[in-house]
């Protein structure tokens, strides 16, 4: 099986994996990624106990001990960012002339996601053939549901979606490397042009310079040294912080990007498409 996926996970703490068991045995397992995204590394959760006290069905992966083994299966797992786009490929000939059912599954801890896990063009290959696909872009998942946790965690603070965009679309998004503006810059001289690029990739923790402070000054609250931090979430940031009638998300001091994101919950987790 193969599909197309971008994650960006909070490092360590928080995994997207691919489980599988035959259908009527309760012999579930993940299976690695031949394009070795996963590890066997069982992070930090796990030591924090994660398994007792979010997700018990974890213990069919996760031994007591933290190893990379559980009562059925081993655990094989990503974490942390994709880096892109990536092909994410299981091998299932373990489960040739049986019926199995997969999951691709993305859990979290108590806290702090990050972007989320998207997913596109799964296939399902048979000696190179393609005998199943999706692209999640239509209501027709191709036998794709969301099942919702496991056994034994709560519920979900947010889930899988189809979706046609990834990203609203807005007058700023920032990355770790890149700025996206919406809006030209031809009116700016290039030194004010450079100003605003470069604070725009400053990251909030390095105590950047006040940016748009006059606009953000003319909100509700004042904003002591505001900070781009746009992509998700910035525009109902902006409402809360102060930042009326801008799109940019002006972090207040002390308060993570990462705050921002999982405030704002239910888009950390996207279907693509
Ligand atoms: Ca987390």
């Amino acid at each position: 099986m193969r599909f197309f996926t971008s994650y960006e996970i909070e490092q360590d703490w928080d995994f997207m994996f691919v489980e599988a068991h035959e259908v009527r045995s309760d012999d579930w397992t993940t299976l690695p990624d031949a394009n070795d995204k996963t590890s066997t590394v069982t992070g930090d959760s796990c030591a924090e106990g994660w398994v007792e006290q979010l997700h018990p069905f974890l213990a069919h992966y996760q031994g007591a001990d933290c190893s990379p083994a559980g009562n059925t299966g081993s655990w094989n797992a990503a974490t942390g960012s994709s880096g892109g786009g990536k092909e994410f490929v299981v091998d299932l000939s373990g489960y040739a002339g049986k019926q199995v059912e997969v999951s691709i599954t993305y859990a979290s801890d108590w806290s702090t996601q990050g972007l989320g896990v998207f997913l596109d063009d799964a296939r399902v290959l048979v000696d190179g053939s393609t005998v199943a696909e999706t692209s999640f872009g239509s209501a027709d998942l191709g036998g794709w549901t969301v099942a919702g946790p496991p056994p034994g965690s709560a519920g979900n603070a947010n889930d899988w979606s189809r979706g046609q965009q990834a990203l609203e679309e807005c007058s700023v998004v920032v990355t770790g490397d890149t700025v996206y503006l919406g809006f030209g810059l031809e009116c700016l001289p290039p030194a004010a042009r450079d100003d605003l690029v470069a604070r725009s990739l400053t990251p909030p923790h390095r105590a950047a310079p006040p940016l748009m402070a006059a606009r953000c000054a003319d909100g509700p609250q004042t904003v002591g040294a505001p900070s781009v931090y746009a992509g998700y979430g910035h525009r109902r940031c902006g409402e809360l912080y102060g930042c009326r009638g801008w799109d940019l998300c002006c972090t207040p001091p002390g308060m993570s990007p990462r705050w921002s994101a999982s405030s704002n919950g239910g888009r950390s987790v996207t279907t693509r498409r």
